[in-house]
C-alpha cells in the first residue's frame, strides 16, 4: 500500500513514526510543514522537519518531542552570558543540524536535498520531504499584532489571542519535488493529528496540493480530544475564531477533502455529528504515550483505510 501522510509538529510526527514502523521505505512518503521555518542568529532552523527526521531516527528528546536526546546546552548559556535573545532553546547537538544545513544551503543545495541528506547520516529510510523548497512563513494574527510562528508559539507561548493566519511567499512556492506526484501516486493520504490551521493548513496551500488532494484518498486524524488539544494552541485556536473545539470541527475544517475520519473513544458521543458530514470513520485510542501506541494506531488506521477506503 503506498501511503503518503501530511505532518507537522510533535503529534505529527509520532504518528510519522508510527506508519514508518508498519510499512516499507517505498510505501511511505511524509510531507512536512515548513511554515515554522525562521531564521535565527542566522541560521536556518526547520523546527517540523527536524522533529520527524529526529523521531523517525529515534534521536528525538522524549520529554519536550522537539529537539534531541541527551542534549547539552553550553552554547545556550554562553549566548546567555552574552545577553543575546534565549527563548529559542537551541541545544548542541541541535545546533549542529542549523548549521549544517544554512552551510549546505548557502553553497547552493535545496532544502529537500538538505533534508535526503541528514535523513541518510541519520539512518531515515523512509521518504521525508519538506512541502516546499521555497520559504514560506506562517504569520499567526493577533490581538498584540502579527507575530511569525516561533514567536507567536515560543516567545509569546502560545497566549495573544488569534484572529487569523497568513502564509507568506505560499503564492511563489511549488511543491517540493515528489510531492505532487507521491500525491498523485498514492492509495491513501493520512492528516496526522497535527494542528490543523498551522501545520496542515500551510501544506494545503501550497500551490498545486489541494488540486491533487481533491483526487486522492484523504483520512484524517483528529488532534482535539475530549474538546482539548493534546500539545499546543489547536482547541484554544478554534475557540477564538469562534468554533468549538470538537472532534467534529476538526472533520468540517478539512471539509470536502475527506474521506474517512479517525478520532478518539472519548469522543465517541460526537459520532452522529461526524456521521452526517458522510464520512467513513474510525473511532478508537488516539492518544500516542508510547512506541506501541504509535504502532497501534498506524495499523487501525491502515487496516480502515484498507477495509472502508480502497476498492
Ligand atoms: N518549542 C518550544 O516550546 N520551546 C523551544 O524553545 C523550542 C525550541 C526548538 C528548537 C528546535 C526545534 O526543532 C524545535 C523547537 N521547539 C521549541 C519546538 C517548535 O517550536 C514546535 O514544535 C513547532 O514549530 C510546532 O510545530
Amino acid at each position: 500500500m503506498k501511503v503518503v501522510a501530511l505532518a507537522g509538529g510533535v503529534g505529527g510526527a509520532k504518528l510519522a513514526d508510527g506508519l514508518a514502523r508498519c510499512l516499507a521505505p517505498q510505501e511511505l512518503t511524509l510531507v512536512v510543514n515548513t511554515g515554522d521555518d525562521f531564521l535565527h542568529f542566522g541560521l536556518k532552523i526547520c523546527p517540523d522537519l527536524d522533529t520527524v527526521c529526529y523521531t523517525l531516527a529515534g534521536l528525538a528528546n522524549p520529554e519536550t518531542g522537539w529537539g534531541r536526546a541527551g542534549e547539552t546546552w553550553n552554547t545556550l548559556r554562553a549566548l546567555e552570558a552574552l545577553g543575546a535573545p534565549t527563548w529559542f532553546q537551541l541545544g548542541d547537538q541541535d545546533l549542529a543540524t542549523h548549521l549544517e544545513r544554512t552551510r549546505r544551503l548557502a553553497e547552493g543545495e535545496t532544502l529537500s536535498e538538505v533534508t535526503r541528506f541528514f535523513c541518510q547520516q541519520w539512518g531515515i529510510r523512509h521518504r521525508v520531504l519538506p512541502m516546499s523548497d521555497q520559504p514560506v512563513r506562517t504569520i499567526v494574527e493577533t490581538d498584540i499584532g502579527d507575530l511569525p510562528f516561533q514567536e507567536y508559539f515560543v516567545k509569546y507561548r502560545f497566549e495573544p489571542s488569534v484572529r487569523g493566519f497568513r502564509f507568506e511567499g505560499i503564492a511563489q512556492a511549488t511543491a517540493a519535488p515528489g510531492v505532487l506526484e507521491a500525491l498523485a501516486d498514492c492509495d491513501v493520504v493520512i492528516f496526522c493529528p497535527s494542528n490543523p490551521w498551522v501545520s496542515i493548513d500551510p501544506i494545503l496551500a501550497v500551490p498545486g496540493v489541494r488540486e491533487a488532494l481533491l483526487r486522492a484518498r484523504v483520512v484524517a486524524v483528529s488532534p482535539i480530544v475530549g474538546g482539548r488539544a493534546l500539545k499546543g494552541p489547536a482547541a484554544k485556536m478554534f475557540a477564538e475564531i469562534g468554533i468549538p473545539p470538537s472532534a467534529q470541527a476538526v472533520a468540517l475544517h478539512y471539509g470536502s477533502l475527506l474521506k474517512g475520519f479517525v478520532y478518539d473513544r472519548a469522543d465517541v458521543a460526537e459520532e452522529p455529528a461526524v456521521r452526517s458530514l458522510g464520512l467513513r470513520t474510525l473511532v478508537t485510542d488516539t492518544v500516542m504515550r508510547s512506541p506501541a501506541d504509535r504502532r497501534r494506531l498506524a495499523e487501525e488506521i491502515l487496516d480502515f483505510a484498507r477495509r472502508e477506503l480502497i476498492p
